[in-house]
């Protein structure tokens, strides 16, 4: 059972909102599914600017931070909780590389995006980050833990 094993862990996965915009949110959800990990929180939301600046707070001195706030902010965001073994780096890959021309095809960005600021999706950088993103952008209540019924199919 996943939930009992050993390197499980949690990631926050967002659907930036070009993501939702272009309609690319099934497709999204659909790969983090297929892969096989677990999805344990989701919602769609207006983030606030506050909420965008403190999520970003490692970035403050960048000169795209305003950008990327407007950005962050321009729309509805897809918020998901995403529970898996490795499931940290793992999202990442999927993601791929920041700027979308570097990332390979067959992830995310390398498949649906051409702009680091039009990049469609955000996944924590740690494990550490994941639960700390979750907290941030999830209430109590808001996140479900549960059982997938996948026999031994997919992990021995
Ligand atoms: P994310 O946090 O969204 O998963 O992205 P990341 O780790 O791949 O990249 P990071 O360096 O943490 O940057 C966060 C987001 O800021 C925007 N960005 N714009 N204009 C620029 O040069 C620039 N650099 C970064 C992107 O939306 C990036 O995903």
């Amino acid at each position: 059972l996943v939930a009992s094993m050993e390197g499980v862990e949690q990631t926050y996965i967002m659907i930036k909102p070009d993501g939702v915009q272009r309609g690319l949110v099934g497709e999204i959800i659909s790969r983090f599914e297929r892969k096989g990990f677990k999805l344990t929180g989701l919602k769609l939301f207006q983030c606030p600017k506050e909420l965008a600046e403190e999520h970003y707070k490692d970035l403050q001195s960048k000169p795209f931070f305003p950008k990327l706030i407007d950005y962050i902010t321009s729309g509805p965001v897809v918020c998901m909780a995403w529970e898996g073994v490795g499931v940290v780096a793992s999202a990442r890959k999927l993601i791929g590389a920041t700027n979308p021309l570097n990332a390979e095809p067959g992830t995310i960005r390398g498949d649906l995006a051409v702009q680091t600021g039009r990049n469609v999706v955000h996944g924590s950088d740690s494990p550490d980050n994941g639960k700390r993103e979750i907290a941030l952008w999830f209430k109590e209540g808001e996140l479900c833990s549960w059982e997938a019924v996948q026999g031994p199919w997919l992990v021995e």
